[in-house]
């Protein structure tokens, strides 16, 4: 029986995973392991050198799961390094409460679990609904559906190495249609709030460059649901000329 790995940063009880878990039960066996709590916004956290508990969750259906007192980044890695069974059809990470576009890639935990699937050479899914207050497993139904979609595709055709797909959702019962995307631009609007000696970074929701076509962002500004391949090589290409025209003593081939 063909099997799928699910995880997520927003909690082993967040209502996004127990809508992605019921739904990639269609497609196979499903292991769900996930952060014991929220770790949204971990980034690509490895948790090295330092004990990581981990424990037994029931979810909300009464499966179980694995529940890890690390990063999301972490439950693939301990499930690659023996936890679970090795490896998995694909690795399918959400579904979060909150879109990831833009720069918010490198802060997402959802999108960092996939690309600690890429790394240990198995495909790989993020999934997120844009839309902040989804709090009930029906508020992910269309996400958990169209997840099947793209999960289905991954597992006949596999995909690169060090590549991952992200899959954005906007909010609604519907959407119209899916467009293969690159990544956008966030505007992000941080505060900084000051209490003695104690920081705290606020301010309003995040905005974005709505208008670059052809973007994740400018896509589920528009009600589509997007789909962006991601890699692992994060060279800045269209650099490189320039950087070797500075006088840093490179060697010359
Ligand atoms: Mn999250």
């Amino acid at each position: 029986m063909t099997y799928i790995l699910v995880t997520n940063d927003d909690g082993v009880q967040a209502p996004g995973i127990l809508a992605l878990a019921q739904a990639m039960r269609t497609l196979g066996d499903v292991e769900v392991i996930a952060p014991a709590t929220n770790q949204s916004s971990s980034g690509h956290k490895k948790t090295l050198f330092t004990d990581i508990p981990i424990s037994t969750a029931t979810l909300a259906d009464g499966s179980s799961a694995t529940a890890v007192s690390g990063s999301p980044a972490d439950c693939v890695a301990v499930a690659a390094l023996g936890v679970l069974k090795w490896p998995p059809k694909i690795v399918v990470s959400g579904i979060n409460r909150g879109g990831n576009m833009g720069q918010d890639i490198t802060y997402s935990g959802t999108v960092t679990a996939a690309l600690e699937g890429a790394i240990f050479g198995v495909p790989a899914l993020a999934v997120s609904l844009d839309k902040r207050d989804a709090n009930t497993v029906e508020d992910y139904a269309l996400a958990a559906q169209l997840a099947v979609t793209v999960a289905r595709q991954v597992m006949e055709r596999g995909l690169p190495p060090m590549t991952i797909l992200n899959l954005n959702v906007p909010a609604g019962t519907t959407t119209k249609g899916l467009r293969l995307t690159r990544q956008g631009a966030r505007l992000y609007h941080d505060v900084l709030e000051r209490t003695g000696d104690v920081l705290r970074i606020g301010g309003p929701e995040p905005s974005g460059l709505f208008e670059q076509a052809g973007t994740d962002l400018w896509a589920v500004h528009r009600g589509y649901a997007s789909l962006t391949p991601i890699h692992l090589d994060m060279t800045a290409h269209h650099f490189i000329a320039d950087l070797a025209a500075w006088d840093i003593g490179e060697e010359q081939a």
